[in-house]
């Protein structure tokens, strides 16, 4: 018997009425889509550093900014971080990035892939005020994607240390993984963090969504699933927590997906069917989390989740 709250996961997730909030016709210049955003508040605005793909099919990063984070995007008239012929790696683009406030450094991270000659990486950089960035380069070697550090360091195994959690692609497996690093340039202690759930919806592929967010019962993550269908691939969102102290540890993950492709904007675009959820803020006062997902390679959608409710059922989901 399923209990009660099953599905009602569900239920608490609301896209807004006026979706998308930015798409490629909106856009000050000319562009093919504009998708999977990173999300942060600053100075008072909703800040989003927009993936961008022009017409050659490479990427770059613009920002758009909002009072509320739902209407009046101020979209910055040229790229905010783009590709840099000394960065190798970046030489097909830059895309997908997440952003976390690190309290320590008194700065913004920024993980988004690069995407090179030999397959898509991480790549890190550090910004105070999203205009000047410091590029780091590339974490880990490729294959690996969707890429976000924690706000603070950890003190598990005597260390403090840094956690990453992220996306390499092994032997053909896509799990979410978990490293550390004592000062983010050396990784190590890898390990399986969420893997993939053979039958499942999110059989084929898992991805990190958004950053991880504190809350009083754990690190709050949104994923991505995957499953292949004879009509391509499905995107469709979990979530789950982590232990506050060992974020190695998953206290429980959902079932169900939480988020499917349903609308028009998520089922016709460049790549049909696809939620992919990248930023996330939490109104505690609202009690409210927004979710900014890219919608078929296309276009912004987002979506309200109830924030206490949300977490309420959440615990209550077995770790599978
Ligand atoms: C993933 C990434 C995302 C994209 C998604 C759906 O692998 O490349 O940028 O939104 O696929 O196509």
């Amino acid at each position: 018997m399923r209990p009660a709250y099953h599905s009602g996961l569900r239920q608490l997730v609301k896209r807004y009425e006026r979706n998308p909030i930015l798409s490629p016709e909106k856009w000050p210049y000319r562009v093919n889509a504009v998708l999977n955003p990173g999300a942060v508040q600053f100075q008072g605005r909703t800040l989003l550093l927009v993936r961008v793909e022009d017409c050659r099919g490479f990427s770059h990063l613009t920002v758009a900014a909002s009072e509320d984070g739902k209407e009046q995007w101020e979209i910055n008239p040229f790229p905010s971080l783009a590709a840099e012929e000394q960065f190798a790696e970046e030489q097909w683009g830059l895309e997908d990035p997440r952003i976390v406030w690190l309290e320590e450094e008194k700065c913004y991270a920024i993980t988004y892939v690069s995407f090179s000659k030999g397959g898509p990486l991480v790549s890190l950089a550090l910004t105070e005020n999203f205009k000047e960035f410091v590029k780091y380069g590339p974490l880990l070697p490729p294959e690996d994607k969707d890429a976000a550090l924690f706000p603070r360091r950890f003190r598990a195994d005597g260390g403090k240390r840094y956690a990453l959690i992220h996306r390499p692609i092994i032997r053909g497996e896509a799990h979410i993984w978990i490293s550390f690093s004592p000062d983010l340039r050396h990784w190590g202690d890898h390990q399986i963090l969420l893997p993939v759930r053979p039958g499942w919806w999110d059989q084929h592929r898992v991805g990190l969504g958004t950053p991880p967010v504190a809350t009083p019962y754990g690190w709050l993550i949104f994923y991505h699933g995957v499953r292949h269908t004879a009509s391509g691939s499905l995107y469709r969102v979990g979530a789950a927590l982590l232990d506050l102290e060992d974020p190695r540890r998953v206290l429980c993950r959902t079932e169900e997906w939480i988020m499917s492709p349903q609308e028009p904007y998520e089922l016709l675009g460049d790549v049909p069917g696809v939620v992919f959820p990248t930023g996330i803020i939490v109104d505690e006062e609202k009690n409210e989390i927004r979710l900014y997902y890219g919608a078929a390679d296309r276009c912004v959608g987002l979506a309200f989740l109830r924030y206490r409710e949300f977490l309420e059922h959440l615990v209550e989901e077995k770790t599978v």
